[in-house]
């Protein structure tokens, strides 16, 4: 196969990836190949797509319209076609619209941008609160009002059970209930890490000795995965974040058998400082 056939084979398989983006983009998790984003799991994340597309849109129209002014003057008004250069200095129409329609345009960008903005920091009444810290290198979480409290560690690939995802899985998940305002308190205690679930739209640094807080409300039940998004050392890649979305009836049962686990866990505890 000739350079030529090869390059137009990969811009057809390209093409038709982009082209089939979303039916590629995992659920909870990223997919071979994928070209857009997760699908949206939580409201805020459903705003972020469609701005991302309508940005995408006029960025597009953008870059098209400067190329063909471009090829129009290469063309145009070049050398041969065009020796006598012109002397115009000022065209004040031209200079009225090249001056309103950019403003227009950010105007237009500005609109959702910020109805975007505003609908992430509106945190409504949490039903939920849950604390996630960083530590090098994984994550612990604390559920305050439950008094619950675990690590969330990474499981190794020998490890791994049939269909559980490489470098996303761990030992113990974060489990919160569907359709429920779901508080995040996001805290480090070394360096800063970041706390980014892509299908709920989520990332948010966690700092040392500062509380940052973000909210989701998810509409379906399932496994979203997430990883630390801020360089932090040697294994940042090796500490995901498992986020499993239940109905209130699983949730309910989840919190009454992680409090018996975790009172037995102190119990051991007990025993083994005695020993
Ligand atoms: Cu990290």
């Amino acid at each position: 196969m000739g350079i030529f056939d090869r390059t137009l084979k990969f811009f057809a398989v390209a093409a038709s990836l982009a082209l089939s983006g979303p039916a590629f983009a995992g659920e909870g998790q990223p997919s071979p190949w994928q070209m857009g984003f997760q699908k949206a799991a939580t409201p805020i994340m459903e705003q972020i797509t469609s701005f991302h597309a309508y940005v995408t849109i006029i960025i597009t129209v953008i870059a098209l319209f400067v190329l063909g002014l471009l090829v129009y003057v290469m063309a145009r008004f070049n050398d041969k076609r065009h020796p006598e250069p012109t002397r115009t200095t000022h065209n004040t129409p031209l200079e009225i619209a090249w001056t309103v329609v950019p403003v227009l345009i950010l105007v237009a960008i500005a609109i959702p941008s910020f109805r975007l903005l505003f609908a992430q920091y509106d945190f409504p009444k949490p039903d939920l609160t849950i604390t996630a810290t960083g530590n090098q290198w994984y994550w612990s979480y604390e559920y305050p009002d439950q008094g619950i409290k675990f690590d969330s560690i990474i499981v190794q690939d020998a490890d791994l059970k049939p269909g559980q995802p490489r470098l996303l899985t761990v030992d113990r998940e974060v489990v919160v209930p569907v359709n429920k305002n779901v508080q995040v308190q996001v805290k480090s205690t070394d360096v800063i890490h970041d706390w980014a679930v892509p299908s709920f739209g989520i990332k948010l640094d966690a700092v040392p000795g500062r509380l940052q807080v973000t909210w989701f409300r998810t509409e379906r039940e399932g496994m979203f995965y997430g990883q630390c998004s801020e360089l932090c050392g040697r294994n940042h890649a090796f500490m995901p974040i498992a986020v499993r979305v239940v109905s209130e009836q699983e949730f309910a049962d989840w919190l009454a058998k992680t409090k018996a686990s975790a009172s037995r866990d102190d119990a051991s505890k007990v025993a083994t400082a005695r020993d």
